[in-house]
């Protein structure tokens, strides 16, 4: 097979991934847009312009998946019509490289169309996200095709160690996997560290504390109504709740029940994600298990203290008791006991916010990952 003539400061790339607000579409797009920047060629393949490329750049483009519906399909076959779209784009683009983010079904769709393309070889990148490796891709009907593309793929990243180690064990793959965080840009997530106006300052000043996510099982929403009320009953707090998803309504009957609905609002889906963060004093992420954890990320950057589970990635994210606090999964009082204590305690709250901002901005910055993917892409070419 002939490998194409490519120059590094003038990639074409391909990106799938999921077009929603989940992590793994949010963090593709963010990429797209900064590789663009760079002067590199970016085509996005989904069925849906991602909800994050909200700027218009030159060097970006969109590419629609149809899927053809015929009454014979219980399930229409997404990953197919993407694998034959991913071929049509790289052929037409000259693509350089394939970068698919989630293993299933984008790596599979991206493997499908390299090998349907007789031109030239094009490179599968894939990037693991946490629930393609830990719920999805190991559940028994995706096993062994995920185990497969994990083998197949020209190069593995992984947005953290726990997730490069979880996929090393559950699968049983022996490969090189390349953990490549995820990462912010502090000009979008700017925060004035040393402004008094961070955090309220008096204990009858109502504090604002955030959940954002998918309310999907694995967020444990309903905590994060349970911490909530704690704090609610020993001081002014509202609690708004960003996104949507299957555990919604769950959220909202208990808040009723618990009687601290008033003080919660359900926002829905939101993409000024940094101004919600501006406005907030605290994020709780109380989730079942989050191989990174974007949100606590930009939280921290914003200077918004995160209380958080400590599982999975989240640890390589947030130092418990420097940059946030870290405890057990379910332990709802604890995490309530740590809100109080940040809202109480002026100089810990800044100490927090200014260490979390300073971890997000020297380890998850834009300039320091990008080139951590950029040599990945060069080393797939090149190597
Ligand atoms: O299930 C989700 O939470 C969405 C999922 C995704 O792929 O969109 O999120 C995963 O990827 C994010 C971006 O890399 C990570 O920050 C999240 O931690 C991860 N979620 C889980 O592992 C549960």
């Amino acid at each position: 097979m002939n490998y194409k003539k490519r120059t590094m400061n003038h990639l074409r790339i391909g990106i799938s991934c999921y077009p929603t607000f989940g992590g793994s579409g949010v963090v593709a797009s963010m990429l797209g847009f900064e590789l663009a920047e760079m002067g590199h060629e970016v085509h996005f393949i989904a069925y849906a312009q991602p909800v994050r490329l909200t700027r218009h750049h030159p060097n970006l483009h969109f590419h629609k998946v149809e899927v053809t519906d015929y009454p014979l399909f219980e399930y229409p076959p997404y990953s197919l019509a993407l694998a034959s779209k991913m071929m049509e784009v790289a052929c037409e683009q000259h693509l350089d490289l394939f970068h698919a983010h989630y293993a299933i079904p984008h790596a599979v769709s991206a493997y499908l169309a390299q090998e349907m393309q007789e031109e030239y070889r094009i490179p599968v990148i894939t990037t693991l996200h946490g629930t393609d490796i830990t719920l999805v891709g190991n559940a028994p009907s995706f096993m062994p095709i995920t185990r497969f593309i994990l083998k197949k793929s020209d190069a593995v990243t992984a947005v953290s160690q726990f997730l490069k180690d979880e996929t090393l064990e559950v699968f049983q793959v022996v490969r090189d996997i390349e953990v490549i965080p995820n990462f912010v840009r502090n000009d979008q997530f700017n925060c004035p560290v040393n402004c008094p106006d961070i955090g309220p300052s008096k204990a009858d000043e109502t504090a604002t504390l955030v959940h954002i996510s998918n309310f999907r099982p694995v967020k444990r929403i309903c905590d994060v109504v349970k911490i909530f009320s704690i704090v609610r009953s020993q001081r002014p707090a509202e609690l708004l709740m960003v996104g949507d998803g299957p555990e919604r309504a769950h959220a909202e009957r208990l808040a009723r029940e618990l009687g601290v609905d008033s003080d919660v609002y359900f926002l829905g889906k939101q993409l000024d994600i940094d101004k919600i963060l501006h406005e907030s004093d605290i994020l709780l992420q109380p989730s079942e298990t989050e191989s990174f954890g974007l949100t606590p990320l930009e939280a921290a950057t914003a200077c918004t203290p995160v209380i958080a589970t400590n599982v999975g990635g989240l640890p390589e994210v947030i130092v418990n008791g420097e940059t946030g606090f870290l405890l057990p999964v379910g332990d709802v009082v604890g995490m309530a006991s740590k809100a109080m204590e940040l809202l109480s305690n002026r100089d810990l709250y800044i100490k927090v916010a200014k260490a979390g901002r300073a971890m997000a901005i020297e380890l998850f910055n834009v300039e320091r990952i990008l080139n951590m993917y950029l040599q990945v892409y060069e080393d797939v070419l090149h190597g």
